[in-house]
């Protein structure tokens, strides 16, 4: 069997580090972009440990010469489009550069595939964020939820979404979404809830700060390890069939939850050190989002198996570590 080569873009981002550790695991060639950043530093520190083993070009989802030349020289048999601007919030305050990266990025990359003869299977990275205020009348969503997205963000995506659909259909293309649920990791960056508010408790544990400032704390999220996702994408992309797919744990807690698991295990009362600020608050808040993963447990056997409180104790871990010396 001729080896598998995969191109990830996004690959120095929670995910699609996770995702490279994985492919390389299971015998895959990986390449990857990453885009210019002024400080050399931050370029890849996610992915500096895997840097014998991948190999990272420079590129830009808004660079269309450079993605389509990056491509057409790695040849991969698998895409995965892991690149996006993918901050909700942030999305509000520069919604044309979200617009271009996370709409118009996976558009780029399926007209290469098509004008290459469509002879490699494609990955979009679709969101939950999606469904918007949309739910199913038993508390679920699922393929079928229909889709009112509530954020600059979740409008770009649902294009992504669509437009793979469309292609996949149109050009016969192998395109597939996975509607991925919220999840983290110790790598996820710490302007996202969890890793904000696991950081945030050690430096009040430790000393280093004394108050942990938030926005909506009523909001729930169905909440699952990045480790667990990334099998996933490669399962969907494994399948014969490309399709749509929701990943989730089913499960579902609220801000408020998060922050009485996390500040527990420091024996802490989260009520002594939590004020809500305005600034973090959203433009139109996404409620509230469980997902039904019934269809990619059943199809093609995934099913999380990190549970949410080992999650927890991961990141509070890799923090303690971090932050220790301080
Ligand atoms: P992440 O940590 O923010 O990683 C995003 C990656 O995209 C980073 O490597 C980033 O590079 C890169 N990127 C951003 N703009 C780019 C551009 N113009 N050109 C090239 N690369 C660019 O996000 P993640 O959590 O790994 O998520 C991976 C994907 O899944 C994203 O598309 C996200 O929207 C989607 N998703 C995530 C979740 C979740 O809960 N994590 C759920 C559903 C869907 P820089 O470091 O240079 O910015
Ligand atoms: O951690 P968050 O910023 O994640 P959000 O908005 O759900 O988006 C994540 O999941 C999506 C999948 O559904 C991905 F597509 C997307 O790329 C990203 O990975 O916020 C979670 C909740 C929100 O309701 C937010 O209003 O936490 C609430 N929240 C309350 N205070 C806060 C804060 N969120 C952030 N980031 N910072 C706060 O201070």
């Amino acid at each position: 069997m001729t080896k598998q080569t995969a191109f990830i873009t996004g690959i120095s981002g929670q995910d699609g580090s996770y995702l490279a550790e994985y492919l390389l695991n299971n015998n895959y060639e990986v390449h990857g972009i990453v885009r210019r950043n002024s400080v050399a530093e931050h370029q890849e520190s996610r992915i500096d440990h895997l840097a014998p083993f991948i190999n990272v070009y420079y590129s830009d989802m808004l660079d269309n010469n450079s993605l389509r030349n990056t491509i057409e020289k790695v040849s991969p048999t698998e895409i995965y489009n892991l690149a996006a601007q993918s901050h909700v919030r942030i999305s509000s305050e520069i919604p044309e550069f979200t617009t271009h990266v996370n709409a118009i990025g996976p558009l780029r990359i399926l007209e290469v595939i098509k004008n290459s003869g469509g002879n490699v299977k494609f990955y979009q990275a679709s969101s939950s964020e999606m469904f918007g205020k949309s739910v199913d009348a038993d508390n679920f969503q699922r393929e079928s939820t229909k889709m009112i997205p509530v954020s600059p963000y979740g409008c770009a995506k649902l294009f992504g979404y669509n437009i793979t659909r469309h292609y996949r259909e149109a050009y016969n293309l192998f395109a597939a979404n996975g509607i991925l649920f919220n999840h983290e990791s110790p790598r996820r960056a710490s302007n996202f809830v969890t890793s904000k508010v696991v950081k945030t408790a050690v430096q009040i544990k430790f000393g280093l700060a004394t108050k942990l400032t938030l926005g909506n704390l009523d909001s729930q999220r169905d909440w699952g390890h990045s480790r667990d996702y990334v099998r996933a994408m490669v399962k969907i992309l494994k399948h014969n069939i490309p399709d749509d797919w929701v990943v989730a744990t089913g499960e579902t807690r609220s801000i408020r939850q998060l922050l009485e698991v996390v500040f527990g295990r420091l024996d802490l009362n989260y009520q002594d050190y939590v004020v809500q600020d305005p600034k973090f608050m959203r433009p139109e808040e996404l409620q509230y989002l469980r997902g039904d993963a019934t269809k990619i447990r059943e199809e093609l056997g995934w099913k999380p198996e990190i549970t949410f409180e080992e999650m927890i104790d991961e990141m509070l871990e890799f923090w303690i570590k971090n932050l220790s010396d301080k």
